[in-house]
């Protein structure tokens, strides 16, 4: 296992990173020889935006104009010391049910069996309420004591007024507390700092 990461030293602004592998089954997943943070949300809600603003790299995951854009694990290493993971998204309705169903055997077997997971970030929009998908997998991995950190997304898109109340509704939604989440925008790097923080409460473990 590498030495501990610093979130806070290194994501949110310029850092090395580089692209590593997709991964579409089981067998291709990289040796898990790095902490891992992985993201998950629904379709087009914008885990990769997340990513890329955390990389500091506009351009380094590509970024849908179409939901269900991000078909496969997508690994990214930063400082030769963790790994970020691209999820492909879930809730788009018109993926064919065998596609749906391949991918969900793969994110499934992957959040629950990959060693060097330290957390999971659960995308949401800030925008919407929780849908039944977040809340499922919200629940699933707490029952697995999979830690996660929820990241309530596009706040640029809100007043500070409706953002407010929006995030207290999913709070109660998801059963969180104020510091279990963190508002964000990928737009503006609101919220950057919460976030590094949270990732560093995961990652290290010096
Ligand atoms: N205003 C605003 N737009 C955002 C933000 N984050 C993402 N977007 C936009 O939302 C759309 C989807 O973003 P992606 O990052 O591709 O979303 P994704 O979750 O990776 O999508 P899939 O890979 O298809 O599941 C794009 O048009 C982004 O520009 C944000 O914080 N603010
Ligand atoms: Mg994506």
């Amino acid at each position: 296992m590498a030495p501990s990461f610093s979130a806070a030293a290194f994501l949110g602004k310029s850092c090395r990173v580089e692209f590593v592998t997709s991964v579409f089954k089981t067998s291709q997943l990289p040796a898990p020889e790095y902490p891992e943070i992985a993201f998950a949300g629904r379709s087009n809600v914008g885990k990769s935006s997340l990513i890329n603003k955390l990389v500091n790299r506009r351009g380094l995951v590509k970024v849908s104009a179409q939901p269900g854009k991000t078909q496969s694990l997508n690994f990214f290493m930063v400082e030769e010391s963790v790994y970020l993971v691209d999820l492909p998204g879930y809730g788009f309705a018109k993926v064919p049910r065998k596609v749906k169903n391949d991918w969900q055997g793969l994110i499934t077997s992957y959040l629950e069996k990959r060693e060097n997971l330290r957390c999971v970030v659960v995308i949401v929009d800030l925008r919407h309420g929780a849908k039944n998908q977040d809340l499922e997998l919200v629940a699933w991995l707490k029952l697995m004591e999979q830690p996660l950190l929820l990241v309530y997304t596009k706040a640029d898109k809100l007043s500070r007024n409706q953002r407010g109340s929006q995030a207290a509704a999913l709070d109660d939604g998801f059963g969180v507390s104020r510091d279990e989440r963190v508002i964000f925008s990928a737009k503006t790097g609101e919220g950057m700092a919460e976030l590094l923080a949270g990732l560093d409460r995961y990652l290290d473990i010096s």
